[in-house]
This record gives C-alpha cells, sequence and structure tokens, in this order.
C-alpha cells in the first residue's frame, strides 16, 4: 500500500493530496452524519490525465477508488467504507469552464465544477443552465451527472441527464473514454454517455461534460399557493398546464408540518399566510404576472385554492424560495428522519398519498411524515421520522419494517424506490430486493464488463 500511496501523490503533486486527519475529517462523513468512512489518502487531481494515471495506478494495485464531488449526496455513495483502504478520489481541483458555445448553446466544463459557478458562467453568455438544486452552492456538475440529479426545474427542462450533450469518463484501467461532442443529434453507435450518468461513480470517474444550454427564460413569476389536500395540488398542476403550457418551470409541493419544521429551526423563515393550511405549491413559472393570476383565478374556480401570494419583486420570491431548500436542514436539525426518495406517476399521486396516510398510520401512529417535493415530477421525499424515544436497534428495525411498507407500495403504484438521490450505500439492499431481475442481472454484467477488478466504488449501488 506505502508503495501506491508514494506514486499516488507523485501522480498529483504537493498540492493534490491530503491524509492529515483533521483535513479528511469533512470528506470523511456524509452531509448528514448517517455515513462515516476512512481513506489512508485523499487525492485531488488538476487534470483528467491526472485522474487516469490516479485510477491505473489503483487498478494495477488492486485498490479501490472512491469518487468525491461537493458531498452533498443523500444516499452515502461518496464516502469510503471504514476499512480505511480505500482512496479518496476529490474532483474538486478540477473547476475550469473549459467552453461556452454560445451559438450552439452548448458549454463545455470540467468535472469539478460547482453547480452554482455553472450556472452563473452561462448567464456571462446571456444563456441559461436550468439544473437548480438546494446543494447547488456546494454540489459539483460531476456529482450531479453521477447521481442524475433532478433538482426543481426537472417539470420544464429535465433531469441532468437530459441536460447532457457529451461526456469525458476515466475508466476503470485509466483509459480516457472522450465523448465530449456538443451534438443534439449522433446516432452513431451507442449512446456510452448515458450508461455513465446516474452510476454513481461505480462504472467510471466523470471528468468532464458537455451541457446544453436554453435562452434565458425572461420573466419569472414566484407564487405560494395553498391547497386543502396532496392530491388537490395533482388537479392544480393538470389546469396550469393546459392554461401556461410549459411556462410552468417548478411545482413543488410541501406540507404544512413541514413548513413548521423550517419556521421552527430556519431565522427568519415564515409562510406569507396569516392562518395555516394543510398543504401548500411553490410555482415557479415563466410568464406574467397577470398570466399567473389568471391562471390561478381560473384554478380556484375549480376548487383546488384555498389561498394563494404571487411575490412582487425578487426579494420577496427569494424569502418564498428560502423556506423551500431550507427543508432538507430543517429536517436534519430536528432528528433523524428515514429518506424515502420515491416516484409514482403523477397521475397515481393522490391516490398514492392517500393510501401512504392510511399505511402510517397503521405501522406506526406516532411517527411523523415529512413529505415534499417535485410533485409535477411524480417524485416526492416521503420521509419519515420515528419516535424518539426508541433505541438504537429499535429504531434500525422499525425503520426496516416501514421503509420496506412504503417501498411495497410505491412499487405497487408501479413507482421508483429511488427518483432522483441515487442509490448509493442507504438502499443498495433495497435496490436487489425491489430490482428487477433482468435488469440487475444486466447491471452486474455492465459492471463486471467496465470495472473487472472491482475498483470503481465498491459497495454502492450493486
Ligand atoms: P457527491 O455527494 O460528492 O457524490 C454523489 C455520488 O456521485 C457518489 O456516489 C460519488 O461517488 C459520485 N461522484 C461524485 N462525483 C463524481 C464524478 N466526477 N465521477 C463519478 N462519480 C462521481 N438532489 C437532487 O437530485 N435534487 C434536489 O433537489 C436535491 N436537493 C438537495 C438539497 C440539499 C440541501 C442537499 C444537501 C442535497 C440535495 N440533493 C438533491 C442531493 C445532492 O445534492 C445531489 O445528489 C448532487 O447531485 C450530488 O452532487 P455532489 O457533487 O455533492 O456529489
Ligand atoms: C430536495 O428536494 C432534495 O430538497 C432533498 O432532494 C430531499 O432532504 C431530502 O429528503
Ligand atoms: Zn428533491
Amino acid at each position: 500500500m506505502q508503495a501506491l500511496l508514494d506514486e499516488l501523490k507523485k501522480i498529483v503533486g504537493p498540492r493534490g493530496w491530503v491524509d492529515d486527519e483533521a483535513d479528511l475529517e469533512p470528506h470523511l462523513t456524509e452531509w448528514r452524519g448517517v455515513y462515516e468512512g476512512k481513506t489512508p489518502l485523499l487525492v485531488a487531481p488538476a487534470s483528467s490525465n491526472e485522474v487516469a494515471a490516479v485510477v491505473r495506478a489503483c487498478n494495477a494495485a488492486g485498490v479501490s477508488v472512491v469518487p468525491q464531488g461537493g458531498n452533498t449526496g443523500m444516499c452515502g455513495g461518496a464516502v469510503p467504507d471504514a476499512s480505511g483502504t480505500q482512496i479518496l478520489l476529490s474532483l474538486h481541483r478540477m473547476k475550469r469552464i473549459r467552453e461556452v458555445d454560445a451559438a450552439n448553446f452548448s458549454m463545455t466544463v470540467d468535472a469539478g465544477c460547482v453547480l452554482a459557478d455553472i450556472q452563473a458562467a452561462a448567464r456571462v453568455a446571456d444563456r441559461y443552465f436550468p439544473l437548480s438544486l438546494g446543494a447547488e452552492g456546494t454540489c459539483q456538475i460531476g456529482g450531479n451527472l453521477a447521481t442524475d440529479a433532478g433538482g426543481l426545474n426537472v417539470l420544464r427542462y429535465g433531469t441532468a441527464r437530459s441536460l447532457t450533450l457529451g461526456l469525458e469518463v476515466v475508466l476503470a484501467d485509466g483509459t480516457v473514454l472522450s465523448s465530449l461532442r456538443a451534438l443534439r443529434k449522433d446516432t452513431a453507435g451507442y449512446d456510452l454517455k448515458q450508461l455513465f450518468i446516474g452510476s454513481e461513480g461505480t462504472l467510471g470517474i466523470i471528468t468532464a461534460a458537455c451541457l446544453r444550454l436554453f435562452p434565458d427564460p425572461g420573466e419569472l413569476q414566484t407564487a405560494m399557493v395553498a391547497v386543502r389536500t396532496a392530491g388537490e395540488s395533482v388537479g392544480l398542476l393538470a389546469s396550469l398546464k393546459e392554461q401556461l403550457s410549459d411556462q410552468v418551470e417548478t411545482f413543488e409541493l410541501v406540507s404544512d408540518y413541514v413548513f413548521g419544521l423550517v419556521e421552527k429551526h430556519i431565522p427568519d423563515a415564515r409562510l406569507p399566510f396569516e392562518q395555516r393550511f394543510p398543504w401548500y405549491v411553490l410555482i415557479e413559472a415563466a410568464c406574467s404576472v397577470d398570466e399567473l393570476e389568471e391562471a390561478l383565478g381560473h384554478a380556484m374556480e375549480d376548487g383546488p385554492v384555498l389561498d394563494a401570494v404571487i411575490a412582487k419583486n425578487t426579494a420577496e420570491s427569494a424569502r418564498l424560495w428560502r423556506m423551500r431548500e431550507s427543508i432538507s436542514e430543517a429536517e436534519r436539525q430536528d432528528g433523524k428522519a428515514l429518506k424515502h426518495d420515491i416516484s409514482v406517476p403523477v397521475s397515481a399521486m393522490p391516490a398514492f398519498l392517500e393510501k401512504g396516510d392510511a399505511l402510517l398510520e397503521a405501522l406506526n401512529p406516532h411517527a411523523r411524515l415529512v413529505a415534499f417535493g417535485h410533485v409535477g415530477d411524480g417524485n416526492l421525499h416521503y420521509n419519515v421520522v420515528l419516535p424518539r424515544e426508541m433505541d438504537a436497534n429499535e429504531w434500525v428495525e422499525e425503520g426496516k419494517r416501514v421503509t420496506g411498507a412504503i417501498y411495497d407500495l410505491v412499487t405497487g403504484f408501479g413507482g421508483s424506490i429511488s427518483a432522483e438521490h441515487g442509490i448509493g450505500q442507504l438502499k443498495r439492499e433495497w435496490l436487489a430486493e425491489y430490482g428487477n431481475d433482468v435488469e440487475l442481472g444486466l447491471m452486474r454484467k455492465l459492471k463486471k464488463t467496465l470495472d473487472p477488478a472491482g475498483i470503481l466504488n465498491p459497495g454502492k449501488v450493486i
């Protein structure tokens, strides 16, 4: 091992590695503190060639590599195991915007670029990169692509996958796969980049990406709308889509309990209503105030809207967005939650929510549901907080029982146990249980073909 560590240090140079315990600490714990690991060395290559040399050396030595972006993932995918033998490969020094091609509506970036910096670079060129999520000030585009991140604008623009034109990937043997083509049409053989998007570092290390850009969406309106039931929000979405078409960019459902947590833990966070309602929807639409008012008025006639506030300026809009984007932090401060990042067809969402309420009540009447998320994409964060008085073992056992029952319900609706966060360590066993055998078999074959020695992020996904 020592010979390998010396070789890796030489490859990345004196500024490219860390082995001091205090400096390593933030890289070894997952965002929520649920997963912790150990490493003999963190390497931070400065170029794709350095990544390739690191991976080649690790492969030759049979030593595992765990890629890490901003370490904001929700499933423990970016943290090494407890063996203390896995090399942590951080992309944080690779943050060059390689090219912005405004006429082609594309840009090529290093994998370590922070998402917010990519959005800003697109704006400078009068273009728009729509991927947006609460962690955008920290997460990296490599991590976004490795998890096929969704976020807040999927309704109109799709997930990270649909925003990708090309990729550069370092394979397990150190070969650089360069598919950084900035093409919208390309049917020359298999579309290999798709294999690596959403593979959570188990098939290759993403070192660069060519991304799709869009025109500036122009005037955007933000509204918070109160509804009686979560199911009714689906009717509201359909009504707004019929009137505003794809101008509806965001449609986020949040329960009153969840916004209560935000008000409790996040300074100055307040809902804009004088009374409480059961559920709220945060909407963003690329239209004028009049158009949004008219569309909401129309929806109100049909029943589902109890009250609505449209932000009058960017400060009001930012206050509404802060409520939404602070949910994970508020939930974390409130205590440990069972995370269920699930999706069902949008049309099945009302029935799913109704059955879910009854299921939770029957499973454990003291459990609290923390439900929020991207209902416009059929994706809810259906998190559950178990009673605090449980001891650690009880918590784990009860957690498995509750999660299993929720996943049974989700799959019964033709849904997924992982909509946008990926599998990581958190859901690896659940994927083995709920995954389709043919799909899982093919995934294992792909893994074996692309990474025969199993050095890339072992213990994650499959
Ligand atoms: P990391 O956490 O570092 O890594 C995630 C996975 O990708 C790991 O398996 C890691 O090994 C792998 N990986 C990282 N970089 C590479 C690379 N270059 N090549 C290959 N593999 C790599 N997610 C959503 O989808 N939607 C949301 O709305 C959303 N909101 C969030 C809000 C908050 C406040 C937080 C903390 C997280 C949120 N997330 C959300 C989860 C998280 O931000 C995303 O999963 C994000 O895409 C992870 O990016 P990262 O750079 O932090 O990746
Ligand atoms: C969000 O939509 C994120 O805010 C995080 O995907 C979800 O904390 C969560 O469960
Ligand atoms: Zn989400």
